[in-house]
């Protein structure tokens, strides 16, 4: 099925199908939860295949008691039920110029659910971490060989670390998302959810949980998913963590046409990391003037918070250009531009859309 050029599987824009990358349509944004069919999907190797009733989780490494847990055991566990916003630190990328590699996500590389599951901090305490302990690895099921000639020889499994303090105060080990089993492109049986991080180390298809007494420093974060930090002037590969400030918006869509001397809603979302969002602005004549829009809701710690704003449309027909502009509670906002070290990641510079009065 296309839309115009864009080929669609089950509703999702097709960035690519092997392995398979499916974006939101994020026009189609309406309530505070993304439906799971919604829901964008990122793979970097085949969906594995995983028998919920032969599938265990180990925890191991630097502990006083390494186990093992299957499923049926970790549902007996205490579970929380959270909202969080997952993006792809890749979300926008198409945006880019120049161009850059990577899967050429336009907006829909995001997505809020609601994820019930258990902490991580539960496994971690039953295991007794050592003392001397730093990090926790979290690996997926998923693996195979890359083509990149800086990944290392042979087989290379999906994982990601997360500092131990990290690990302890917020990541869950989620088995449903919306009130749902997670389906299999979304990391059936258990997936982490680690909230204000950028997706990529919320690991799917989770099969290991390695304390580590050491900071790990595997292909997917340091030669992939990592940007040039400066310190003392001197660039440094550093692991992508924290999500930055944003607003996108939703509608009306870039190359929309709106009728002129009218009231037109414009709508979006916006989210941060740590903080909470407390403004989104949006200009409707290229960055001149600002409006400050309505925020929706409640806001949620690490989920998006849904905007929006009645636009008096101008009486004279021609081209508008739209801007939003997030602040969140640590005075934080987006930049006007691009900053290179950030490489082909971590992409909230102002984006400005064009839409036709008429
Ligand atoms: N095991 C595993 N976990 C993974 C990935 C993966 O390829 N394998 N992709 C990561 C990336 S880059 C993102 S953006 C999110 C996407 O989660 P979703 O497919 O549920 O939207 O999963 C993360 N977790
Ligand atoms: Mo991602």
């Amino acid at each position: 099925m296309t839309e115009g050029s864009q080929k669609l599987i089950a509703g999702k824009i097709v960035r690519g199908e092997t392995p398979l990358n499916l974006e939101m349509p994020f026009q189609q944004l309406e309530g505070f939860l993304t439906p799971t069919e919604s829901f964008y999907v990122r793979t970097h190797f085949p969906i594995p295949s995983i028998d919920r009733d032969a599938w265990w989780v180990r925890v191991e490494g630097a502990v006083e008691n390494p186990f093992a847990i299957n499923y049926e055991q970790l549902l007996e566990l205490q579970s929380v039920t959270v909202p969080v916003t997952l993006e792809c630190a890749g979300n926008n990328r198409s945006f880019l110029d120049p161009k850059v590699k990577g899967v050429q996500w336009g907006l829909g590389a995001v997505g809020t659910a609601e994820w019930a599951g258990v902490p991580l901090s539960s496994l971690l305490n039953r295991a007794r971490v050592k003392a001397n302990a730093c990090e926790v690895i979290l690996e997926g099921a998923d693996g195979g060989m890359l083509e990149d000639p800086k990944s290392p020889p042979g087989k290379l499994h999906f994982a990601r670390s997360i500092p131990l303090e990290k690990a302890h105060a917020d990541v869950l080990l989620a088995y449903k998302m919306n009130g749902g089993e997670l389906p299999p492109q979304n990391g059936f049986p258990v997936r982490a959810i680690v909230p204000g991080w950028y997706a990529m180390a919320s690991i799917k298809w989770l099969q290991r949980i390695i304390v580590m007494d050491e900071p790990f420093t595997g292909y997917y974060q340091t030669i992939d998913y990592a940007y040039w930090r400066r310190r003392e002037e001197i660039a440094e590969l550093t692991p992508l963590t924290e999500v930055q400030v944003k607003a996108q918006i939703a509608k009306p869509a870039e190359g929309e046409t709106v009728p002129a001397n009218s009231s037109v809603r414009v709508h979006g979302a916006a989210w941060t990391s740590d903080g909470e969002i407390t403004k989104v602005e949006l200009s409707t004549d290229g960055g001149s003037t600002w409006n400050e829009t309505n925020l929706m809701g409640q806001p949620k710690p690490n989920a998006w918070r849904l905007w929006e704003f009645n636009w008096q449309t101008p009486a004279a027909p021609g081209n508008q250009t739209l801007i939003a502009r997030a602040t969140d509670s640590l005075g934080r906002t987006q930049p006007v531009l691009r900053d290179p070290d950030r490489g082909t990641y971590m992409i909230n510079h102002l984006l400005p859309i064009t839409v036709e009065v008429r």
